[in-house]
């Protein structure tokens, strides 16, 4: 497959795509998306490729769903978007013994967040900021959200996040245990490479660590993603959901009326 959206190298046993449409911040069109899921599965065969690293080109890391195409003419179901585009994304990377990291360089918003908390590491860069975007635009979490992040920060937090859909900046990720470390934008590629290669280069046993935790987490994963899906469809038909796409494009406040 020729690639337009996205990078992909191979190196080191280090699998590395880059998503590539900056204008967008990163946002997934469907042809994005069907790039990601085709280097990946070409990662996951190789078995050169112990460890796939994950970052975005400008200022962005991922803005999860590119909106533009979900107007009300548009948009289509969001659950059937999330079967087919989202969760087999999320589901590859915990069902690999591979280890993935995200190199979060920028904004990681809504299914892109998600993308960095299904990765077994994150480091980020000084500039990187995590946001549950959803509740801004009258969606639910989905690509994840609502299995990683409670583990991941608590209960309290997560509610917290996911209800309010504030940023949360680089020092306070690292401070909430969202992400392993923070760099500066200048070293983020060389440390996360660092990183990538220490694991492509560690013992068999580093598969094993993944698979023992995943043991514990993947019938649930599976299982939270298929109902996350079956609440956005819900959403996605929502006039909420339609006034907060509208407004985001029309770069406003949305009104919502709880409809
Ligand atoms: O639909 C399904 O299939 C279901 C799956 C859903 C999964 C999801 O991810 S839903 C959540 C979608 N994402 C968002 O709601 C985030 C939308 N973006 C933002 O809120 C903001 O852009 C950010 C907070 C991420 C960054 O803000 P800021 O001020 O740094 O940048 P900006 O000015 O908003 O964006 C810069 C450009 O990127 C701008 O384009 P322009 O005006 O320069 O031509 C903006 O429209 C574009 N952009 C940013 N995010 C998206 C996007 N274009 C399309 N879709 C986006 N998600």
């Amino acid at each position: 497959m020729n690639y337009e959206n996205i990078l992909y190298e191979k190196q080191n046993g280090v699998a590395t795509i880059t998503l590539n449409r900056p204008q967008a911040l990163n946002a997934f069109t469907p042809q994005m998306n069907s790039e990601f899921q085709d280097a990946l599965r070409d990662a996951d065969g190789d078995k050169s490729i112990r460890c796939f690293l994950i970052t975005g080109s400008g200022r962005a890391f991922c803005a999860g769903q590119d909106l533009k195409g979900r107007t009300p003419e548009t948009k289509g179901s969001l659950g059937e978007s999330l079967r087919e585009r989202y969760n087999p994304i999320i589901l590859r990377l915990r069902r690999t013994e591979k280890i993935a990291i995200a190199a979060v360089n920028g904004v990681a918003a809504g299914a892109g967040c998600n993308l960095a908390l299904a990765c077994d590491l994150r480091i980020a860069s000084e500039e990187a900021k995590f946001i549950q975007a959803f509740v801004r635009v009258g969606l639910a979490p989905d690509s994840g959200g609502s299995f990683f992040l409670p583990r991941l920060v608590g209960l309290s937090k997560a509610m917290e996040l996911l209800l309010l859909g504030e940023t949360v900046e680089a020092q306070e990720a690292l401070r909430l245990g969202l992400v392993a470390k923070v760099v500066s934008p200048d070293e983020l590629s060389t440390t996360a490479r660092e990183m990538a290669e220490k694991t492509a280069r560690g013992p068999r046993s580093i598969g094993l660590i993944k698979r023992a935790v995943n043991r514990s987490l993947l019938p649930e994963l599976e299982a939270q993603l298929e109902y996350e899906a079956s609440l956005q469809e819900i959403a996605g038909r929502s006039a909420d959901y339609d006034e907060g796409v509208r407004a985001f494009l029309e770069k406003r406040s949305p009104i919502f009326t709880g409809k």
